[in-house]
């Protein structure tokens, strides 16, 4: 999940310097935070410094990104039939070169000292944004768009999975060792929904992205109705928030893909005994043997004391050698 930002005074110092896509499109600088928290942290994987949001700007749509609490924004969001006619299918190796060239630097700093993750938001968690404009609590926009008028959603959807899968696989080629596909508001679908407006786009991108042997982690936040589904999908790991007991997902769909996850971020505001007590309990659920990523079961907090992550990933690898 998310493990850059806000709460590593390092971070916070780089980002005193650039904003927050200056970062992002400048490669020196982005790799410089996607390896802080391999060095300070002392995580087993880096993922690369950006945000799924540089897709929908690849594709033309005027991207800000506000500091303080008011997160990115699309000023013109995307609310008419002609508007998603006109959106092209980037090529990655153009338009979003600077993501590219940060995997290539990277991996070059890293020197093979840790594993590279690269990502991108689903189809149908980028189509969110690039209709509702911004973040918001009730998708009227969006689920104005697949409930009144789903061809249109369908052909936005179409150009996204070719935008992710092209982008996904230009990721690897420059050295991503393994992907993700972040679905961070698949949840807000009803079951049916969501197999029709995200998790159908999932696959098509799995199916046409070029994997070389990188593995594909898929996260689908609240989406513990379709865990099969998911599992099903061509994933090679499936990614859980904390509301899904792990031990089940283990028997239900353990034998045939990695499970990510789960501990709550908030844990992480807590006390060290807490944040311990917290991992031991999902590695006994999780049971031992082969085929855990311990990971948070949602990105890293704004404000989480930064003592505490490093209590979290030292608790992971203290207590799971008893579950190897
Ligand atoms: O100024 C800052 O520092 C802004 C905070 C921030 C950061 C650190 C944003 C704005 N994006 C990021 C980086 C980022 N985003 C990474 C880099 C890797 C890492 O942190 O280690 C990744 C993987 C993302 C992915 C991302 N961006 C997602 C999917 C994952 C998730 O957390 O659900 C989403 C939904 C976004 C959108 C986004 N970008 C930033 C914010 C504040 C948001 C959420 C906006 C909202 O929904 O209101």
């Amino acid at each position: 999940m998310r493990q850059a930002g806000r709460y590593l005074p390092e971070y916070r110092a780089v980002r005193e310097k650039v904003d927050f896509l200056t970062l992002c499109k400048t490669p020196d600088l982005a790799a410089e935070v996607t390896i802080q928290p391999v060095d300070i942290i002392g995580v087993d994987a880096a993922i690369i410094f950006s945000d799924i949001l540089v897709v929908p700007e690849a594709m033309g749509m005027q991207l800000v990104m506000e500091d303080g609490n008011g997160g990115p924004r699309f000023p013109a969001p995307i609310r008419s039939h002609a508007q998603i006619d006109a959106l092209p299918v980037p090529d990655p190796h153009s338009k979003l070169k600077f993501v590219l060239d940060a995997i290539r630097t990277t991996r070059n700093n890293l020197n093979n000292k840790v594993p590279l993750i690269g990502f991108s938001g689903s189809p149908w968690t980028l189509a969110t944004y690039m209709v509702e404009g911004k973040g918001t609590k009730n998708f009227r926009h969006i689920k104005e768009l697949i409930f009144s008028y789903p061809k249109d959603a369908h052909f936005l959807l179409d150009k996204l999975a070719r935008a992710v899968a092209a982008y996904l696989s230009a990721q690897i080629e420059a050295g991503a060792q393994a992907i993700q596909i972040f679905d961070t508001w698949g949840g807000v679908l009803a079951q049916e929904e969501f197999e029709e407006f995200s998790l159908q786009y999932i696959r098509r991108v799995l199916s046409l992205v070029k994997r070389s042997g990188a593995p594909a982690i898929i996260f689908c936040k609240d989406c513990g109705h379709s865990l099969e589904k998911i599992a099903d999908s061509g994933a090679d790991v499936v990614g859980l928030d904390w509301t899904i007991d792990i031990g089940k997902a283990r028997e239900m769909v353990g034998s045939y893909v990695g499970l990510q996850g789960n501990l709550d971020p908030a844990m992480l505001y807590s006390t060290p005994e807490r944040i311990e007590k917290g991992v031991q309990s999902i590695l006994k659920k999780f049971g031992k043997g082969r085929g855990h990523i311990f990971n948070l079961g949602h990105g890293v907090l704004p404000d989480t004391p930064f003592e505490n992550v490093k209590v979290f990933v030292n608790a992971v690898k203290k207590f799971s050698v008893q579950y190897h």
